[in-house]
Formats: C-alpha cells, sequence, structure tokens
C-alpha cells in the first residue's frame, strides 16, 4: 500500500465540481490515503482560491484542480475524472466500449449543461454568500432555477425506465447529476415528489455519498 502522498487534490468544502472528483474517488472505493492522494481544502470564503499561491496552481482560481505525482497539473474536474480513471480504471465510470462512453458522454453533458450549471449561476446570482464577492444580478438566479427545474422532466422520465442515466450501472454521469441534485439545496432548488424517479434516485445515491464533501 502507497502511504506516502505522491499527488495533490486541492478542494473546497460543499462546492459541487471538487465534490464531484470526491464522489467519483468514492465511487471507486478509493480511499485517498491509500492511493497517496493528498487532500487540500481552499476556502472559497476568505477567496484563498484568488491568492497567489493558489493563482500559480490554477490561474483561473477555480476549484478543483489535481498535481500529479509528475507535477503536472490537471485543471477540471472531469479532467480529473478521466485521469484518476486511467489510473484506477476499475469500476469503469466512463464506459467500457464506444457504446457506453457514447452513452455516459450525452448523459453527463446534459446533467453538466441542463442542470449543475444553471443551478451554479443561481446560487453564484442569488446566494448571500456571493454577495462581497461578485458583482450580483439577483434577478438570474430564478431564471437559472427555472432552467434547471425545467430539465427534470426529462431525468425523471429517464430514471423511471432504469436505476441510472446510461442504464444498469453508475457512472460519471450519475455523479454529476447527483452533486449537481445535492447542490440544489444550496442553490434553492430540491427535487421533490413530483418528479418520483428523480427523488428516488436522487435519495439513494445520497445515502450512498452524502458524507463526501
Ligand atoms: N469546469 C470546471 C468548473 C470549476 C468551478 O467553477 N469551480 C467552482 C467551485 S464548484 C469555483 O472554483 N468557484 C470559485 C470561483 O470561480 O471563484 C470544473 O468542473 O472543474
Amino acid at each position: 500500500m502507497n502511504t506516502s502522498p505522491t499527488m495533490t487534490l486541492y478542494t473546497a468544502a460543499r462546492a459541487p465540481n471538487p465534490r464531484r472528483v470526491l464522489v467519483f474517488l468514492a465511487a471507486k472505493a478509493l480511499d485517498p490515503a491509500a492511493i497517496g492522494l493528498n487532500i487540500e481544502q481552499i476556502d472559497l470564503n476568505t477567496r484563498q482560491n484568488r491568492q497567489e499561491s493558489y493563482l500559480a496552481i490554477h490561474p483561473l482560481g477555480q476549484l478543483p484542480a489535481l498535481v500529479t505525482a509528475e507535477g503536472r497539473v490537471i485543471s477540471d474536474s472531469i479532467a480529473i475524472c478521466h485521469y484518476l480513471e486511467s489510473l484506477y480504471p476499475e469500476p469503469s465510470l466512463f464506459g467500457r466500449n464506444t457504446d457506453e462512453q457514447v452513452e455516459i458522454e450525452q448523459y453527463s453533458r446534459q446533467a453538466e449543461l441542463e442542470v449543475l450549471f444553471p443551478l451554479m449561476y443561481a446560487f453564484q446570482q442569488g446566494h448571500e454568500f456571493w454577495a462581497d464577492k461578485i458583482e450580483q444580478v439577483p434577478a438570474f438566479a430564478p431564471v437559472a432555477r427555472q432552467r434547471a427545474l425545467s430539465r427534470f422532466d426529462y431525468f425523471d422520465r429517464r430514471l423511471s425506465e432504469q436505476p441510472f442515466l446510461a442504464g444498469q450501472r453508475l457512472t460519471v454521469a450519475d455523479i454529476t447529476l447527483y452533486c449537481a441534485l445535492d447542490f440544489g439545496r444550496l442553490a434553492g432548488l430540491r427535487v421533490d415528489e413530483q418528479h418520483p424517479a428523480l427523488l428516488a434516485y436522487y435519495q439513494r445515491l445520497h445515502a450512498q455519498f452524502r458524507s463526501i464533501v
């Protein structure tokens, strides 16, 4: 067992994109310490992500970022997940063949673009956490929330047909949708009984991943 950290993952508590990586690790049953992965918390509240020391790692000042054992910086959550999948291929969360990969990519992008990103905008534009950090346009928050909500019917239908977005097993697409739905609690949009299959799916994944923040 490797016990000395060789990689560093920069993360921020409760932020959905770094959480995607942490949930990805958990879904692969990878213990960060056991694989030599050091987890470093960056405080978004004190704008630690905008300090020179962090900007030297990720020039956009975003979380997550991974510094590999070779010193390479990977500065996007899904790119980091791809890298981790290359190191630890099983269970495959990106798909084992072209058919699976295409299906997973489609639902990953839809979960990200149609639910996660609108909820991130709703949070940034409407939540007091961001009030002293960016110039907010609060009227945009409900518009963005409505955009995410308008996609729930689509995902609810899909999940009434099978347990996971891309079929019978959990993939990276589910990790994105779960992290988005859970982040909805902060962004002011909760999935409820109007979308029973989506709600049951969220509760199932939440039971598994609620402690990963
Ligand atoms: N596409 C990027 C988005 C990263 C992102 O927007 N991260 C947020 C946290 S969830 C962040 O760092 N926000 C702080 C800021 O932009 O100042 C990824 O998935 O890694």
